[in-house]
């Protein structure tokens, strides 16, 4: 039986042969799944409710019917509805292109020269190979930024390794600009500048992001030719090519070159990902955020099995913490809230821990539909923006270690039990609501999080400083 809710016309034009469409097509069991994977149909949200939505052309539109899926049409003409709601004005509209991220960067680096420093740490693909000149840049925030600071704790933000996630990188430009623009008269973005050393790579993907622009709306993996002409050959997922498990199955990448989870020829293969493992390798990264579009979720390893790692309970209150506001949800593969995926940076940057130490990776997926309309963006920012703070300020506590040291002038105020930072309520609120007043005169530093208790909103005001000094008098 064929499902179709909307009526197609039985005849195609030639001018159709192109054109994409969004459907939702209905999965009532994981084999469902594979079998689209394995007709190699290009899945564009990954949660795992009944149903999916993929980009289809007329003639997979037509083989799914045959085979027995039911389909929903969303929207019947991807690209026409891009150029209107998105690339209104040819520039995108309130996404960025890359020149424009490129030159954004540039104003940033150059207006707040004390806290940032601008780092090309590598080529595109095309670049590599000599036939464009793009390059993928890194902005250190930090007071001091041209020094490592050993003991700030250093945080990765990333953007865009899936080319037509526009949004991707919208978040991390809106955190440098947030970080840069209030650091002067917000005393806790002073606090978070001046005591982490915050790395963002807002666009890990340029050549893919500029085939969007100007070629093609729907292109996920970066530019590697993979030695074809054509372009249904074309392409690395550069979210299927770190190390970590790479190849693990067949299921969560691919081995082939057409699929929009092919996970390259080798384990960072790709100078997109070689960047990243750069710039990781280097530095001591404790927590990473890695935007993506969509599915307002907020995601962490295991990816490549469906088994928790031994975090759990900190990604968990991680994500909690994330999804209070915004309603996100979190979890893993085993949660169900994702299908596999092998070879991602999230199982890497967590999971390799031989030539670097673990970091707790996290994949923020956008927004709930594909591709909103340009006017959603400062929405979609809004949402995001505070959250992304907040996980700045944690890692401060990742990973977590006993509340550092609340004795003063050799006095132990309050009995402290290990393993309770902030991450894990109550007892550091509770350090800090304590009753100074039982505490002899003088001035004493107290360690303490956030609002940890949740029963409010989380909101910007309730981001406090890692510690404060207290006077008591008498
Ligand atoms: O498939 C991906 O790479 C991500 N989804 S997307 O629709 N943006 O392509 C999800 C990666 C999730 N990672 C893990 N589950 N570990
Ligand atoms: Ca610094
Ligand atoms: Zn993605």
């Amino acid at each position: 039986m064929v499902f179709l809710f909307v009526g197609m016309p039985s005849f195609v034009f030639a001018t159709e042969v192109e054109r994409k469409i969004l459907v939702e097509i209905e999965i009532g069991k994981i084999s469902d799944f594979i079998r689209l994977q394995e007709m190699n149909i290009d899945i564009v949200s990954r949660q795992l409710t009944p149903k999916v939505q993929a980009i289809v052309s007329r003639r997979e539109l037509e083989r799914l019917g045959e085979q027995d899926f039911k389909i929903h049409i969303l929207i019947e003409n991807l690209i026409k509805r891009f150029k209107e709601e998105i690339d209104t004005d040819g520039n995108l509209g309130k996404y960025h292109t890359y020149s424009e991220m490129v030159e954004e960067l540039h104003k940033a680096a150059a207006m707040y020269p004390h806290i940032t420093q601008l780092v090309d740490i590598g080529d595109s693909w095309e670049k590599w190979k000599g036939i464009a000149d793009r390059d993928i840049w890194a902005i250190k925030i930090s007071d001091n930024p041209y020094i490592e600071e050993e003991e700030e704790p250093d945080v990765l933000i990333v953007g865009c390794h899936h080319a037509r996630e526009l949004i991707s990188v919208e978040i991390p430009l809106a955190i440098i600009r947030v970080l840069t623009s209030r650091y002067s008269f917000d005393p806790r973005i002073k606090y978070l500048v001046n005591n982490r050393e915050i790395w963002v790579v807002p666009m890990l993907n340029p050549d893919g992001h500029v085939y969007v622009e100007e070629v093609y709306p729907m292109w996920r993996k970066n530019r590697n030719t993979n030695g074809y002409t054509d372009p249904a050959y074309q392409g690395v997922d550069l979210n299927r090519n770190y190390s970590f498990q790479w190849g693990y199955d067949d299921i969560g990448s691919s081995p082939y070159p057409w699929s929009q989870i092919y996970r390259g020829l080798a384990p960072f293969s790709e100078p997109e990902t070689q960047a990243i493992k750069q710039l990781v390798e280097t530095h001591n990264f404790v927590v990473s955020l890695s935007y993506h579009s969509y599915g307002n979720l907020f995601l962490f390893p295991w990816g490549y099995i469906d088994e928790d790692t031994e975090d759990h309970a900190i990604f968990e209150r991680l994500g909690q913490i994330y999804c209070h506001n915004n309603g996100y949800v979190y979890g893993n593969a085993k949660d169900g809230v994702i299908y596999n995926t092998n070879g991602d940076m999230n199982d890497w940057i967590y999971g390799e821990q031989e030539v670097k130490n673990k970091c707790f990776g996290i994949t923020i997926e956008v927004g709930d539909c594909f591709q909103p309309p340009s006017s959603e963006v400062p929405k979609l920012i809004q949402e995001n923006l505070v959250p992304a703070l907040w996980m700045i300020f944690l890692a401060r506590w990742l990973p977590p270690t006993p509340i550092p040291d609340i004795r003063v002038n050799g006095w132990v105020p309050y009995e402290v039990p290990v393993h309770q930072g902030p991450l894990f309520y109550l007892e550091s609120y509770e350090v800090f609501s304590m009753p100074v007043s039982g505490l002899p005169a003088g001035t004493y530093t107290l360690y303490f999080g956030v609002d940890t208790v949740m029963d409010g909103d989380v909101t910007w005001d309730s981001l406090y400083y890692d510690n404060v000094v207290v006077n008591v008098t008498e």
